[in-house]
Order: C-alpha cells, then sequence, then structure tokens
C-alpha cells in the first residue's frame, strides 16, 4: 500500500477526565469498544478498538502519590477483529474469542490490579479467567515523575488485542519534575510509535498464516509481525507544525516486533531526560535512541532558530533487529515530519537542567540473590519455533519467587538467534552490563564462559528501566529490589508475537 507521507495533522490523544476525585481518590471509568477511525487521509475508515471511541486510548494524567481507581470496562463485539489461533496457550476454543485484562506497563501496584494475563474478563465481566479478583483497579501511583502506558495482556492474543488498538499513555507527574521548567503544557507531547499493514478497504491486516503456511492449520501464530506503514499517534506518517522553541516528546514504542532507531535528518542533537521509569540524573546529548517494543525514552527537541525548516524523525532500525532487511528509506526509514512553522506564541523559558533527580546506583554486592536464567527455544508439534523463557512454558511451576525487599541479579542468557525485549512487572531495574559468552558450551555443559569484556549500558539506558534489550548470544545482567508489594505478578518478552507463545512466566514475590 502506497500512502502519501505527512498528509496528516498528527492527532494528541486527549486527556481522560475522571468521574469523581477528592482529596482521597479518583475514580475513572474507561470503556472498550470498536469503532471507526481515519487513518490516513487516503485510506477508508479503518475498524479498530479503543478507549473511551479513541485509538489510542486518552492519556491518564495522574500526581505521584495520588490514589487512583479505574475500573476498565470490555464493551467490545463477541468476534475477534483478528485471527486467533486457537493452538496456542491460552487461547484455546474453550475460551471465549474476546477477552481483554489491562496491565499499566512500568507501574507498581498490588498484583490484584497488575492486569493478569489469566484474569481477563470479556463483556459486562459475564466471564472471567481464573486469577480474576476485581473489577475496579487500584493503583498507589508511588512512582515519581515517568511515562507509563497501559495495553491489553491478555494470555494468547495479546498481540491481536494490541494491535487491534488497545493502548494508551499515562503519565505520572510531580512537584520535583515542576521545578524543572522542562518544556511543558501544549510543549509536553507523548509519540506512541506503532506499524501496521491495511488491506485495501481500510481494515487491518494481520496474517493468518506463517510465511511458509503451518500444515493442518488453518490459522497459525507468526513468529513476528512487522506492519508496512509506520503509525504515531494513531495516524500514518502524520506531520506536526512547530513553534521555534524546545519540546518534550515522550517516545513509547508500541510495535508489536518491530525496533526503532530514530535520528533528526537535520542532524541535530536531542536531549534524553527520562528512561522507562523517570527522570534521568542529568540529560544525555543523542543522535539517536533505539527503541525495543515496550521502551520509553523522553527527550528534548529544541526547534528554536529553525523557523521553516521541515525536519523528519527518520528510523534506520533493520526487522528484526539488528540483523534483518535494513528499511528502505523511502518508506520504514521514516516516521512522522516536523514542520517549524507556527510563530512563537511566547517566550521559551524551559530549560534542559543540568541536574534532575538523584539515581542510587544499585550494587551487585547488595544482591542476596542470583538468577541464571536461559532464552531459549523449541519445536512444537507442528514444527513451529517456540521462544521460551528458562526453558519452560507458562504452565511450569513458579521458579521466579524473590522475597520482599530482596535485591536480586538476574543473568539474562540469550542463546537463541533473536533479540528479546524483557520486561518485569512490579519493579524498575538497572542494567548491569552485556557480556558474549561461548553459547555452544553452556547449552552442552551448563557452563557460563565469558569470550568478550563487559559492556556498560549505552548512554540512553543508564537510568530506570522496566524494559531491557537482550541480545542474541548474550548474557545481560540486571538488578532490581522487589517489592513493595507481595503476590504473583509476570516476566516476559515484550515482543508481542513470542510473548504469546510463550515467552512469559509468572513471577511471584513472597514474604
Ligand atoms: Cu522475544
Amino acid at each position: 500500500m502506497n500512502l502519501t507521507k505527512f498528509v496528516d495533522k498528527l492527532p494528541i490523544p486527549p486527556v481522560i477526565k475522571p468521574l469523581r476525585k477528592d482529596s482521597n481518590h479518583t475514580y475513572y471509568e474507561a470503556t472498550m469498544t470498536e469503532f471507526k477511525q481515519s487513518l490516513h487521509r487516503d485510506l477508508p475508515e479503518t475498524t479498530v478498538w479503543g478507549f473511551e471511541g479513541v485509538y489510542p486510548g486518552p492519556t491518564f494524567e495522574v500526581e505521584s502519590g495520588e490514589k487512583v481507581f479505574v475500573k476498565w470496562i470490555n464493551n467490545l463485539p463477541e468476534k475477534h477483529l483478528l485471527p486467533i489461533d486457537h493452538t496456542i496457550h491460552g487461547a484455546h476454543t474453550d475460551a471465549p474469542d474476546v477477552r481483554t485484562v489491562i496491565h499499566l506497563h512500568g507501574a507498581s501496584v498490588e498484583w490484584e490490579s497488575d492486569g493478569y494475563p489469566e484474569a481477563w474478563f470479556t463483556n459486562g465481566f459475564q466471564q472471567t479467567g481464573p486469577y480474576f479478583s476485581k473489577e475496579i483497579y487500584r493503583y498507589d501511583n508511588y512512582m515519581p515523575a515517568c511515562t507509563l502506558w497501559y495495553h491489553d495482556h491478555t494470555l494468547g492474543i495479546t498481540r491481536l488485542n494490541v494491535y487491534a488498538g488497545l493502548a494508551g499513555f499515562y503519565l505520572i507527574r510531580n512537584q520535583r519534575e515542576r521545578e524543572l521548567y522542562l518544556p511543558s503544557g501544549r510543549f509536553d507531547i507523548p509519540l506512541i510509535i506503532q506499524d501496521k499493514s491495511f488491506n485495501p478497504d481500510g481494515s487491518l491486516l494481520y496474517p493468518r498464516q506463517q510465511e511458509k503456511p503451518v500444515p493442518g492449520l488453518e490459522t497459525s501464530i507468526v513468529p513476528e509481525f512487522f506492519g508496512d506503514t509506520i503509525l504515531v499517534n494513531g495516524k500514518v506518517w502524520p506531520y506536526l507544525n512547530v513553534e521555534p522553541r524546545k519540546y518534550r516528546f515522550r517516545l513509547l514504542n508500541a510495535s508489536n516486533s518491530r525496533f526503532y532507531r530514530l535520528r533528526l535528518d537535520s542532524g541535530q542533537l536531542f536531549y534524553q531526560i527520562a528512561t522507562d521509569s523517570g527522570l534521568t540524573e542529568s540529560p544525555v546529548g543523542l543522535h539517536e535512541v533505539i527503541l525495543a517494543p515496550a521502551e520509553r525514552s523522553e527527550v528534548i527537541v529544541d526547534f528554536t532558530n529553525l523557523e521553516g525548516k521541515r525536519i523528519i524523525m527518520t528510523n534506520d532500525a533493520p526487522a528484526p533487529y539488528p540483523n534483518g532487511e535494513p528499511v528502505n528509506p523511502d518508506t520504514f526509514g521514516q516516521v512522522m515530519e516536523f514542520r517549524v512553522v507556527e510563530p512563537l506564541s511566547s517566550i521559551d523559558t524551559s530549560t534542559i537542567p543540568a541536574f534532575m533527580v538523584p539515581f542510587p546506583k544499585r550494587r551487585v554486592q547488595e544482591a542476596s540473590k542470583v538468577r541464571f536464567l536461559g532464552l531459549t527455544r523449541k519445536k512444537d508439534q507442528y514444527g513451529r519455533e517456540v521462544m521460551l523463557l528458562d526453558d519452560k512454558d507458562w504452565d511450569a511451576p513458579i521458579s521466579e519467587n524473590p522475597k520482599l525487599g530482596q535485591t536480586e541479579v538476574w543473568y539474562l542468557i540469550n542463546l537463541t538467534n533473536e533479540v528479546h525485549p524483557i520486561h518485569l512487572h512490579l519493579v524498575d531495574f538497572q542494567v548491569i552490563d552485556r557480556r558474549n559468552f561461548d553459547v555452544e558450551k553452556y547449552k552442552q555443559k551448563g557452563v557460563l564462559e565469558y569470550t568478550g569484556p563487559a559492556n556498560p549500558p549505552i548512554p540512553q539506558e543508564r537510568g530506570r528501566k522496566d524494559t531491557v534489550i537482550a541480545y542474541a548470544h548474550q548474557v545481560t545482567r540486571i538488578i532490581m529490589k522487589f517489592g513493595p508489594y507481595t503476590g504473583l505478578y509476570v516476566w516476559h518478552c515484550h515482543i508481542l508475537e513470542h510473548e504469546d507463545y510463550v515467552m512469559m512466566r509468572p513471577l511471584r514475590v513472597i514474604p
């Protein structure tokens, strides 16, 4: 499909209003429905799923420490928009086709409100999954200012529900952030980046089969999904008119499988001020930022003195990343366009502060537990590749059961040829290092022998993280402290096609 670039204005998702708000708590309802929406000027309207009638869903804006309650309501039709593979875990024919459960990605919440993949519910809560325990979720928002996002997390169909549109932003703000005079208000813009393909009638295209169809199956999960257009905030290749001043952009990769390596074609630096889980100690000047699915990066871009210029945000991440097809510069090579055409409406008094928040570095010596966790693969009965964590299926007994308050170091030992963005629920972590190792020796003898030096995280990763790229044939080490809640959570690969089959494991924090 050949869609003209930069003909649609970038939409900004509306901010959701609470139904009730007093000094003790704030109450929202967010209803999921199916509707039609225009995703590009030259494309017939697309049937999508969203919240409160919009895709992506409306943005939550809350304060650090605010007690927020959200009733996520499923008002979706009985029939799914996209092809379900009933052979994969959680999606067998005994489960209703349209099920949802919402996870607030990056949030530290009680487990009953975390959106456990088997805590799903159908339209009107008529049917619920085995771990469903409440209709109204509670978010204590203990985290400092950060960019979170909510999305569906249902076992076996997350890739389809998110692709259909079930995702949106959730921003936490605080006093410290306000004191920094970062670009704010309409100069603080969230950008949710996704890739999609379309049928000529405008409907969403998601493959029913792998490239080489799987014999005996009408519908099969695919190993990865790469769409042939890029959308930002729900528009294909949009543009944004900007003033010659500083802007804060909250970048989120909400694609199923695609990675992005973003630059500005003006060659200018941008200044990263926050990682996944909030502000960093100091801004870091970057020419490019790499975003795996679910990763966030907040950057300040300065358009001062660039009146009349058009600046394209480009992407040169191969798909699959990093060794796949190089991107075509004319298609996936471009993400969106900034046009510096608006007059300066007021003096730009925002700053790029030298210091933002303290970042106490966790030391390996603090850890009382070390876990060696293989990222592995096997073949299923149909000859399909299955990606696994620790060589275990979802249903195997729980093996990651850290104690409340305990600090652990996890060695993510990637034995596969693929890269996997690994995400932990409940906690944020720090990336310690990455290191090459002898893969064959580890497979045969279980001995971890390094073959190269330990590489520190790259500058854009030096902050609080909740998703980390585990490169092929490398050990990636992360460190985190488990708490402040106990209960049942998950950790998983955030390539949604991997997560659904079956790269996800329970994680139980015990008292
Ligand atoms: Cu993966």
